[in-house]
């Protein structure tokens, strides 16, 4: 399955690399194909799809007084449980630091512990002269996107006026802004309110990251990637009126870019709140559950089938309960923001396709062409075709997969936030690099397999 569409074929797979796609019944040397090679994996009655692309994730990532709970080394591993053979993490510049330090941070934390291969984002936290400057060289460095947030004062947030000079930087270099679109200072004090008020329980998470406030900065955002020419890509949304600010922006023929996330599909505001004590800090991620009786959920995935939304990545950002979210205990500000997803997303997408939201073409677009597209990887990854990397899955339509905690849970966490989700569909079989590193419930891959990737420009760019 590719994302423009399916046939019957045999796949030839030459060390690290896709060598040809072959018709059933073909011959290599004159002799059958499956007496030419030394393996075969016989996918008959599956899907084999390339591998999956997460271009959102934050392994070992220092935020709300604690750090991500997955390294590179268990993250990766969860992901490729998964179907996940390439994800894209978060260097971070923090307030003070050079871009420069923060890029080399990132690599020494994941250099020789990623099972999969990897690529860079970079955060832009703090916007001077110097840093204007050092995000010139980023491309050099195979890191062609970056990130700022209009959201956390204090901690990661760029103003207007530092997003505005950011954004030239991005117009000139082809580099792509990406944008954690949420008004950080409305939001603080929305949120001081309401523990003043003693409404100090995860929920009121959401309810000061009101919708408003993703639709205020996401248009915010398009206005000022319009009056530079910077591309802007939207992390994270989870508000269908922000969506619909990326769907009119793209009707003017700007390129922006929109990506979701699993949780913004599934999960809700009203199940948050229905549940017990303490236990919907587990969802407390920003951009905030939303509410079902909104209809958001609903508008997410009718915005992947429409193509007004492009993407969907994790934001996988792991957190356990005990010792980290229960930093939040009588305060929710202090809970820190994420949820881990990375081993989920390609079989909680595939429930999209059983349900009918979106084709089986879509569900290989959503997860991986279109990010290996979106992030300058595309042709080595994202695609199986000859010459390109042999990153590939074969997925089991007919299998199921239990998630729970105990049961099937590779990351790094005490909790699942995906806890009692029934999957139609498993993944059997993970190549990355041509290293069968999942065999069924057999794990084979291993720390320092993966690569770092130097990223071309964004292939969306004209
Ligand atoms: N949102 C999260 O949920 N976690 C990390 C950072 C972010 O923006
Ligand atoms: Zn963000
Ligand atoms: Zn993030």
């Amino acid at each position: 399955v590719s994302a423009t569409g399916r046939a019957a074929a045999d796949v030839l797979v030459d060390g690290e690399t896709v060598r040809a796609l072959l018709q059933p019944g073909s011959t290599l040397l004159g002799a059958d194909v499956a007496a030419s090679v030394d393996r075969v994996i016989d996918a008959t009655g599956k899907y084999v799809i390339p591998g999956g692309i997460d271009g959102h994730t934050h392994m070992q990532l220092p935020f709300g007084g604690t750090e991500a709970s997955d390294t590179f080394e268990t993250g990766t591993r969860a992901a490729a449980w998964g179907g996940t053979t390439t994800i894209i993490d978060y260097a971070v510049q923090t307030y003070g630091q050079r871009i420069q330090d923060g890029l080399a941070a990132w690599h020494e934390k994941a250099a020789g512990n990623c099972a999969i291969d990897y690529g860079f984002h970079q955060i832009v936290g703090d916007v001077t002269s110097e840093s204007l400057l050092a995000m010139r060289g980023l491309p050099e460095e195979g890191v062609t996107s970056f990130k700022m947030f209009m959201a956390y004062p204090g901690v990661f947030y760029s103003d207007d006026a530092q997003i505005l000079q950011a954004m030239q930087v991005s117009r000139e270099t082809g580099m792509l802004t990406m944008m954690h679109a949420e008004n950080g200072p409305a939001i603080d004090v929305l949120a001081q309110q309401l523990v003043d008020q003693g409404k100090t329980d995860p929920y009121f998470h959401g309810i000061a990251r009101a919708w408003e406030m993703e639709e205020e900065a996401t248009h915010r955002a398009i206005m000022l990637a319009r009056l530079t020419g910077a591309p802007l890509y939207v992390v994270h949304m989870s508000a269908k009126q922000a969506v619909a600010q990326v769907a009119w922006a793209r009707d003017q023929g700007q390129n922006v870019f929109g990506e979701t996330c699993p949780q913004y599909l599934y999960l809700s505001l009203e199940e948050q709140l229905g549940s017990p004590g303490f236990e919907g800090a587990k969802w407390v991620c920003s951009t905030p559950l939303r509410s079902r009786a909104e209809g958001h959920q609903d508008a997410m995935w009718q915005a992947l089938r429409t193509n007004d939304l492009q993407t969907v990545a994790t934001d996988h950002c792991p957190f356990c309960m005990k010792d980290q979210k229960e930093l939040g205990l009588g305060d929710f500000r202090k809970i820190p923001n994420g949820i881990g997803s990375v081993e989920h997303r390609m079989d909680l997408m595939y429930q999209g396709v059983v349900a009918g939201h979106i084709t089986l073409e879509r569900w290989v677009e959503l997860t991986s062409t279109t990010p290996a597209r979106m992030f300058g990887l595309y042709g080595t990854k994202g695609v199986i075709q000859p010459g390109a990397d042999a990153d590939i899955v074969v997925y089991d339509p007919a299998g199921h997969t239990s998630i729970g905690y105990d049961a099937t849970h590779h990351m790094n966490m005490d909790h699942s936030a995906w806890e009692g989700f029934e999957i139609d569909g498993h993944v059997d079989t993970v190549l990355s690099r041509g290293k069968v590193i999942v065999d069924g419930n057999s794990y084979l891959g291993a720390k320092g397999d993966g690569r770092f990737l130097r990223r071309d420009l964004s292939q969306y760019l004209v």
